[in-house]
């Protein structure tokens, strides 16, 4: 079963301090699964609360693909996934702009109602991820894929039912919510979500379940959440009782890592993965740690690098190339774009993940950035130039946009928007994104140019751009 058999004792699950024990969490999800049973896809509003994850595990008790929304979406963004899922259902707290009924989710709610386990082929979830260009894609996430990860994490990480996973990221991403809910699930650990990912928050869940003695012993993070723990060393003392902290969306600094290691006498193990592919590469918890290496290919996957024109890629530790994978973990494919879904696969079979890497003899990866400077990752967010640039053009005020992520110490890469224009407010623009696309996805920085660098053809030149990544 994809979420294990929901037996078992204690509180399975709290989010933001408000909790249900398993049974509780099966039977409130059981009056959801009611409701919505032969949808044919149900839209999660992806608030970090109790509700969410009731909701989600109710479309998969009835094995209707859910589709998370990320709650700070604005309305274009939030109304294209909508639509372009198929979603016929709303599970949560109304947001404008849906036009779909809306389901209650109470956590209170019980029902006994039940249905066969859905079949392991059948989609679990549409993850929508941004591209170089255009709005987001909906990534078909089969059920047995998140079953593969989860047990393959889990036997990387030593993750069992003793543990207590502490973590507050979003619920509408992979990490967050297929390693951070469904991995509780199925491994029947506790999970303990801090509503945001604070300092404080992670501190504090860690002391509380030292209370309670069950000590939060696996925290995730993405690095900007490392780095912000790392700065604040009293909140980083408080975890020096954990047993593992895990890296990944972004890569993990070494100074953070080594920062950590000085605060808590931790340094996490990173992982490396994509939303089409879930997490295809981890370090194991019981190897040594290498900082900046992400770790060997999991159990069922496979890993290999191509250059340029598609030629092999030596294992030496030094040579770089786009990081291909395959393997049990991987998406179905993106929703109603055959040629974007075929242009993921290489011809003889790979996923092209687009990130650039080095392997070395052991087979352990490094990634060394992406392939294109339009993929944006920032705060562990993964931002499309282009979606970006089509909603400056949209604005009155301007002309021409160009948008890059410069380094930032504190969320990985900075969305920085490059404008021409006549009366251009950078505060007015930069709502303008927050309201229509969302609020993680708003340039942090607005620079008002004369002419944006172009080539002879036209083309804008984005490596010339402030300090954009060469
Ligand atoms: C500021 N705010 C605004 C505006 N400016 N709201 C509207 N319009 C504006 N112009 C408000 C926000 O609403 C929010 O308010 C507050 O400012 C802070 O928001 P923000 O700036 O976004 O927060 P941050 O401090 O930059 O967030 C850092 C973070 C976040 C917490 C680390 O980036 C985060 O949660 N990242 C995780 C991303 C993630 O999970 N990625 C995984 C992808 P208020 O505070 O009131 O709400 S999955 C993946 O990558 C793969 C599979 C993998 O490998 O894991
Ligand atoms: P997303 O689809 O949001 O899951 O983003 C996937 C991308 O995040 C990958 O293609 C990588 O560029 C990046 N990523 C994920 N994990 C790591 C990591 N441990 N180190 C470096 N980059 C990472």
């Amino acid at each position: 079963m994809l979420l294990g058999s929901g037996a078992g004792e204690g509180a399975a699950v709290s989010v933001g301090g408000a909790e249900l024990d398993r049974e509780g969490l099966w039977s409130a999800a059981a009056a959801v699964a009611e409701r919505v049973a032969g949808a044919d896809a149900v839209a999660v509003h992806g608030e970090a609360s109790l509700s969410t994850v009731v909701a989600v595990v109710g479309g998969l008790l009835a094995g209707v693909p859910v589709v998370p929304v990320p709650a700070d979406s604005g309305t274009a963004e939030r109304r294209h996934i909508v639509r372009d899922s198929g979603a016929s259902l709303w599970l949560g707290t109304p947001q404008e702009g849906t036009g779909l009924p809306v389901v209650p989710v109470d956590p209170a709610e019980r029902s006994s109602y039940a249905l066969p386990e859905p079949s392991p082929e059948s989609t679990a979830l549409v993850m929508y991820t941004s591209g170089t260009t255009g709005p987001p894609k909906g990534a078909l996430i089969p059920r047995r894929a998140v079953a593969a990860d989860l047990d393959a994490l889990a036997d990387a990480w030593d993750w069992t039912p003793d543990d207590v996973l502490v973590h507050g990221l979003p619920l509408f991403h992979v990490h967050g919510l297929v390693l951070g809910v469904l991995g509780a699930l199925r491994v029947g650990s506790p999970l303990l979500h801090t509503g945001r990912p604070t300092p404080a928050a992670y501190a504090a869940a860690a002391r509380r379940g030292r209370r309670s003695g069950r000590g939060g012993s696996l925290f995730f993070g993405v690095p900007t959440v490392w780095s912000r723990i790392a700065r604040d060393p009293e909140s980083a003392r408080a975890l020096s009782g954990a047993r593992l902290l895990v890296s990944g969306s972004a890569p993990l600094p070494d100074t953070v890592a080594r920062d950590l290691r000085a605060a808590c006498g931790h340094s996490p193990v990173e992982r490396y993965g994509m939303t089409e592919t879930l997490i295809t590469v981890a370090a194991r918890a019981d190897a040594p740690r290498r900082v900046g290496w992400v770790g060997t290919a999991l159990p069922g996957l496979e890993t290999r690098l191509r250059g340029e024109h598609g030629e092999p890629v030596a294992s030496d530790g030094e040579g770089v190339g786009e990081l291909q994978v395959r393997g049990a973990t991987l998406f179905e494919g993106y929703l109603g774009l055959p040629e974007a879904t075929a242009a993921a696969w290489t011809g003889d079979g790979w996923f092209r993940t687009g990130d650039a890497a080095v392997r070395d003899g052991e087979g352990w990866h490094r990634i060394v950035g992406r392939m294109s400077v339009d993929m944006i990752k920032t705060g562990g967010y993964r931002v499309g130039a282009g979606e970006v640039e089509a909603v400056l053009l949209g604005h009155p005020a301007v002309a021409e946009a160009a948008v890059v992520g410069e380094a930032d110490d504190d969320l990985g890469q900075r969305i920085v928007a490059y404008l021409v224009g006549d009366g251009i407010s950078p505060e007015a623009v930069i709502d303008f994104v927050a309201e229509r696309l969302s609020v993680h996805k708003r340039p942090r920085e607005v620079r008002v140019v004369d002419a944006l660098p172009r080539n002879a053809m036209g083309k804008i030149q984005k490596k010339l751009l402030g300090n954009a990544p060469a």
